[in-house]
């Protein structure tokens, strides 16, 4: 298990479903924990934890609340896809906010970016079915630095807050993790998550490692449990030390069979989200650039 920081850590997005789960697990190994959310904290405060409401709309609260802390784990914002004007607020000008108030600090940034901003990339073949026995499949697999290919206004907005991580490198040195997380739920539901799958487990021991690891740069993770069926192969997980330890596998005879029906939310990764609105005829190529 990695060491306790030696700084006080921010977690945005604290009352969240993930939020909580961090909370909870990371104060169990005596971190101190600055919390903050637009919602208050449901649950009884963890040990050397603080909890201040504010919005990620607030600079000042932002700058405030990252006083003293060696890392943000940012994980507030609107997590699911919404409308441009629902999105803008939190996940654009709230996410300068937190990479403003790191800069001050000298601080990380663990950021909880997600599928979505690559959801228009297609499902590799076969991946509906069971791995073949002893196949290593990484040739179909995407890797971390494949195109950004958004599949509606919240992973847009986590593609920015990727090259958000990126500007702050580039320019000032902030350090940054950007978790692109699958699927994390208590448990897989469907088929899809047979491949995107991340147990609440895994995501605790990536964001201890993202916040502990000694130096990180600017790198991206495929935030998913050891899942046989994923869809993604290349990232940074070295650097960090990370390796996940759960696996979807073992749901696969309950969930195989769980499929919504619909082609373009079976044809891509993004899953639903790319069904939301669509309106093309015919299915954009494969090629980001291509014609056809
Ligand atoms: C996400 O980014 C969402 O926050 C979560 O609710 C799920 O929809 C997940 O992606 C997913 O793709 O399954």
């Amino acid at each position: 298990m990695p060491d306790t920081p030696g700084k006080p850590v921010l977690l945005t997005g604290a009352s969240g479903n993930l939020g909580r789960v961090l909370a909870r697990e990371l104060a169990a190994m005596g971190w101190t924990l600055r919390l903050t959310d637009i919602a208050p904290f449901p649950d009884p405060l963890p040990h050397r934890a603080r909890f201040v409401r504010a919005d990620l709309g607030d600079g000042l609260a932002i700058l405030r609340q990252a006083e003293g802390c060696g890392a943000i784990l940012h994980f507030g914002g609107v997590s699911v896809e919404q409308p441009f004007e629902t999105v803008a607020g939190p996940n654009l000008r709230g996410l300068y906010h937190v990479y403003e108030a790191a800069r001050r600090e000298g601080a990380r940034v663990v950021f909880a970016s997600s599928n979505h901003s690559i959801g228009f990339h297609e499902r590799p073949p076969g991946s509906a079915g069971p791995p073949p026995a002893g196949a290593q499949g990484s040739e179909a697999k995407l890797d971390m630095d494949c195109a950004f290919r958004p599949d509606g206004y919240y992973g847009l907005s986590k593609a920015y807050g990727e090259l958000m991580g990126r500007l702050y490198w580039d320019k000032h040195g902030v350090e940054n993790v950007n978790l692109r997380i699958g699927s994390c739920f208590p448990r897989p539901t469907n088929a899809r998550m047979l491949s995107t799958w991340l147990s609440y487990a895994d995501l605790v021991r990536l964001c201890a490692a993202a916040v502990t690891a000694p130096r990180t740069g600017h790198c991206v993770i495929w935030a998913c449990s050891a899942n046989p069926a994923t869809f993604w192969g290349k990232d940074h997980r070295d650097r960090i030390g990370w390796q996940p330890q759960d696996s979807a596998e073992a749901f696969r005879a309950e969930l195989e069979g769980v499929v919504s029906g619909d082609p373009v939310e079976e044809r891509y990764q993004g899953g639903a989200y790319c069904a939301v609105e669509y309106s093309r005829r015919t299915p954009s190529p494969r090629d980001p650039f291509a014609l056809e």
